[in-house]
């Protein structure tokens, strides 16, 4: 990289105070202070790093309009968030434990969440404050106040211009980055989305515009001009030149077990590199991890019930922020204009969580020793990694790249979790490394990985020991291990889920591997005294069942799962339907799905062979949790032959489209052998229908 020369400097410098500091008075000061091996991040790489977890807000016209993308067309007038409110954005992710916000400033749309001289298509145009608002300056208010740092997402594609793809676009956008490099105070981070070129409404002519993302940008050029105005900034780019951070290839929220901060100086990036970084890559371009709360990026009043849950968050933490990434967890903005309630509740309950595993650190201060001491140096021995300081570690002597620490907890203890952190301003250098625990005089392997960073998190089941080995197995030169942690995360009681196959198993998951479940089956309220899981339990005909997850240790109880099953679906029969697929709408799994052929217009017929003759009362419609194949207009009939059928219900389902819930119906009793759901009409108007579940009531 450019820097680093700069950087090898600074570190020769820093490594003299860190020798200084981290010595015992009267010990002689190492005078072997480690090289830096391969790519140094600089000095912002490392700020950067040391954020962790900020968050990104995805604000737009496409609020208004239900899109991702808006085309570029969309009335200005359509803005207009109702209760705005910045500071509320800033106290929900300060509170969340967040260390900085990216606001979608300019989305692919072109529309602008700043009144920029150089366009109309902006917030000055919007009812919104009567077009005298500025969302970036607000924001940027709002995160001085919360002490969080800003930072910028400004989509290089813009569908709106009129001049997109020709040399007139980069003076604007330009004009756009000086805008927003020196109107708003530092800026932390700027993002510029790989998606670039295609259809748009381009001022009108409403064509597709080709670019090459690789030479017209000039981003060598771009990114000088942002570092000249802000020196402190990284560049995020997934589109062209090297910048200072790279996308990890998924927004799904996880990064590879294996992650080198590293890349290659030039050419493509495969997927592969951007999940794991390049071993021996000649740039440091360490990896965020970019994903929603939601499914969508932007606010869908239809995701609201799908906000990620507790356990999803969690293993989003440890997929980033515990794999030498970062998070960066994104907030569809409301159409009023705030975080919803439901994803403030979610990010609260991870930052709880995540307080409760990590703030207690049963190897701090604890006594280490090493295999290996640099030089035998105090400076460098094993209790470095535990003193709680990023500026001190463990190293070992030059060319050893074996060697392992011991940490002595004092008494047996009870521990789930590591953590190591490594000294990465001289290199990433960890290749592989194991964890072990000392249980009843024997080394019990507890983990083995490939890298580790800045920071790598391993979980693994509750053990209880009183002395854990840490072993780097390989290593590029002697491993520089800043912190080590053990912690005893308590187990994520959230109710656990109940499901009911078509054959009448009852499955019984906890959220937790380690927890323990308890149920009943009679309506009761399950305690410890209940039955235990511990396999599907078989039913045959209505049931409730209640369960808990309990952690064993604490006696600590989640709340109680409920389920009521109907009659079993065992003998149910599709008819005239050949694909076995279509056997998904019975299967009780509500992560499953089946859509008629599209040939099948509307209205398409669902027929069920319930096996024998039962009174109906009802029935309950699932739909797949997406926007196609919902069913918003149906009609329910029963038939005792197959042949003569009689229309027991019919109607909509309200709402269906903005929140695609179970669906409940109920109706005067009806005998049936056989069942028809006719879906009538989907939420778009088209020809498709699709099912996650289909169930009936029964007297
Ligand atoms: C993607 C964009 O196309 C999405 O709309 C969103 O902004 C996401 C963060 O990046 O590539």
């Amino acid at each position: 990289m450019t820097f680093k020369s700069i950087i090898t400097s600074q570190i020769a410098s820093f490594c003299l105070t860190t020798a200084l500091i981290s010595s015992y008075s009267s010990i002689s000061i190492s005078q072997n202070i480690p090289q830096a091996v391969g790519p140094v991040p600089t000095e912002n790489q490392l700020k950067w790093q040391e954020m962790e977890y900020y968050a990104f807000v995805h604000f737009s016209t496409n609020t208004y309009t239900n899109q991702e993308w808006g085309f570029g067309d969309d009335d200005p007038k359509i803005f207009n968030p109702t209760q705005l409110d910045c500071r509320q954005w800033a106290r929900v992710c300060k509170e969340a434990g967040m260390k900085g916000i990216i606001i979608t400033a300019k989305h692919h749309s072109g529309f602008c969440l700043w009144p920029s001289k150089y366009t109309e298509y902006s917030v000055k145009n919007s009812p919104w404050k009567n077009g005298k608002g500025d969302i970036v300056g607000d924001l940027a208010k709002a995160c001085k106040e919360y002490g969080l740092k800003m930072g910028i997402y400004l989509s290089p594609w813009d569908r709106n211009f009129a001049d997109y793809g020709k040399p007139e676009y980069i003076t604007y956008f330009r004009n756009q980055l000086r805008e927003l490099m020196t109107q708003y105070g530092d800026i932390f981070e700027i993002w510029f989305d790989g998606a670039n070129g295609g259809d748009g409404y381009y001022g009108g002519s409403r064509g597709t515009r080709k670019i090459d993302r690789k030479t017209y940008y000039d981003w060598s050029n771009t990114y000088k001009l942002i570092r000249d105005l802000q020196p402190k900034i990284v560049i995020w780019n997934d589109g062209g030149d090297r910048a200072d951070l790279r996308w990890v290839g998924t927004e799904e929220g996880y990064v590879g077990e294996k992650n080198w901060s590293l890349l290659n100086a030039k050419g493509d990036v495969p997927e592969d590199m951007l999940r794991h970084g390049v071993e021996n890559g000649e740039v440091w371009v360490p990896g965020e991890v970019n994903t929603s709360t939601r499914p969508g990026w932007f606010y869908h009043e239809y995701e609201d019930s799908r906000v990620k849950t507790l356990p999803d968050l969690m293993n989003t933490y440890h997929h980033s922020i515990g794999r030498n990434g970062t998070l960066l967890l994104n907030f569809p903005i409301d159409k009023r204009g705030l975080i919803h309630e439901n994803d403030e509740k979610a990010v609260k309950a991870l930052a709880k969580a995540v307080k409760d595993a990590y703030s207690v650190n049963l190897a701090l201060n604890k006594k280490a020793s090493a295999t290996n001491i640099r030089e035998n140096a105090l400076m460098f021995n094993a209790s470095k990694a535990l003193d709680g300081s990023k500026n001190t570690y463990w190293a070992t002597d030059e060319g050893i790249t074996n060697a392992s620490m011991t940490i002595d907890l004092g008494k047996p203890t009870l521990f789930n979790r590591f953590m190591a952190q490594e000294f990465i301003r001289l290199g990433q250098r960890v290749k592989s490394f194991k964890v072990e625990a000392l249980v009843n005089g024997n080394w019990k392997e507890l983990a083995q990985q490939t890298t580790i960073g800045y920071k790598r998190i391993l979980i693994f089941p509750t053990i209880k020991a009183s002395k854990v080995r840490f072993t780097i197995l390989d290593a590029k030169a002697c491993p520089l291990i800043s912190n080590i942690g053990i912690f005893n995360a308590p187990q994520i009681l959230t109710a656990p889920s109940i499901t009911r196959n078509q054959a009448g198993e009852v499955s019984i998951k906890a959220d937790d591997p380690e927890s323990l479940v308890y149920y009943t089956l009679d309506g009761s309220i399950p305690t410890t005294k209940s039955a235990k899981y511990t396999g599907t339990i078989q039913t045959n005909g209505k049931t409730t069942v209640k369960a808990i997850a309990v952690e064993a240790s604490t006696k600590k109880s989640s709340e109680t799962a409920e389920e009521k099953f109907d009659i079993v679906k065992k003998d149910w029969k599709i008819v005239g339907i050949a694909d076995e697929k279509a056997y998904k709408v019975i299967d009780g799994n509500s992560h499953t799905a089946w859509y008629q052929a599209k040939t099948q217009a509307l209205p398409a017929d669902l027929i069920i062979d319930l096996g024998k003759e039962v009174t109906l009362t009802g029935f309950k419609y699932l739909p797949w949790q997406s926007t196609d194949g919902v069913i918003a207009k149906y009609q329910f009939s029963v038939s005792l032959d197959g042949n003569n059928w009689t229309v027991v219900n019919e109607g909509e389902f309200s709402n269906i489209k903005n929140n695609p819930l179970l669906q409940v119906k109920t109706f005067a009793p009806s005998n049936a052998k056989f069942i028809r759901f006719t879906a009538l009409k989907n939420t778009k108007n088209d020809n498709w229908a699709g099912y996650a579940e289909l169930d009936v009531i029964t007297k």
